[in-house]
């Protein structure tokens, strides 16, 4: 049995990633490849649970590297339950973010070090990488107002601006690093047109 693909979606507040996945699940199954849809952090009833932790606002603040923690045990069981059985009976996987997301906002926002994400990501994963990560990029601000519109802010959502630029920053560079792996669209555009591009994405990686 050949293994699945393993694609995944990614990029800062109001980006549209869920409008676009919902987009690529229905271009893939179309196609007749059968996609299994996921997110991060969750995926599972434990990792939903950890993603409520990370997500609700609280007095307490929150120590950078619990967070990181959180987001790699979360993604264990994720990858334990969900990810590895469907790619090894050949489904594909696409996740609504996944360590790229860790890069970005553990790393470029909360500052940690690339070598201590890195550990941990080769102790959770192995050498299991995405095939594909399509980053959104769109003007910080731009976004936050489309965000914004949907009401109650998390704990994330509701860091600043300069945050949200230091994680922008951290997915344009891994996207220019390995452009093999990433595709960088521009999410600034009308949603036909950013359609469009994830078409051709999607129709280079079919073949
Ligand atoms: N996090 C982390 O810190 N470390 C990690 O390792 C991981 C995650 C895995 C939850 O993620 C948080 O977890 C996240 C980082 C952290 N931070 N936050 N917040 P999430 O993915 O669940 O949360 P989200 O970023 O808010 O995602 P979302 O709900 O999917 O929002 P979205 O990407 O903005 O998607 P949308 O709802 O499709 O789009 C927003 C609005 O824009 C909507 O009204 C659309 O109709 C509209 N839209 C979309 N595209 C367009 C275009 N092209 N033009 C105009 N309007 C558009």
């Amino acid at each position: 049995m050949q293994r699945g693909k393993f694609l995944t979606i990614e990029g800062t507040e109001g980006v549209g990633k869920s409008t676009n996945l919902a987009f690529v699940r229905d271009w893939l199954t179309a196609r007749g490849v059968e996609v299994v849809v996921t997110r991060e952090p969750g995926g599972t009833p434990l990792a939903e649970e950890v993603r409520g932790l990370l997500l609700s606002k609280r007095e307490e603040a929150v120590d950078e590297t619990a967070e990181l923690l959180l987001v790699f045990a979360a993604r264990a069981q994720h990858l334990a339950r969900v990810i590895k059985p469907a790619l090894a009976r050949g489904a594909w996987v696409l996740s609504d973010r996944f360590t790229d997301a860790t890069y970005a906002y553990q790393g470029g926002g909360r500052g940690l070090s690339k070598a201590t994400i890195e550990q941990l990501e080769q102790l959770v994963q192995g050498d299991l990488r995405p095939d594909l990560t399509l980053i959104l990029d769109i003007d910080v601000e731009l976004g936050l107002n489309r965000a914004r519109q949907r009401g109650e802010l998390d704990r994330f959502e509701s860091e600043t601006i300069v945050f949200f630029e230091r994680v922008r920053a951290a997915y344009c560079q891994r996207a220019n690093a390995a452009p093999n792996r990433y595709a960088l669209v521009d999410a600034g555009k009308t949603l036909e047109e950013v359609q469009l591009e994830i078409d051709q994405v999607l129709t280079r990686l079919i073949g």
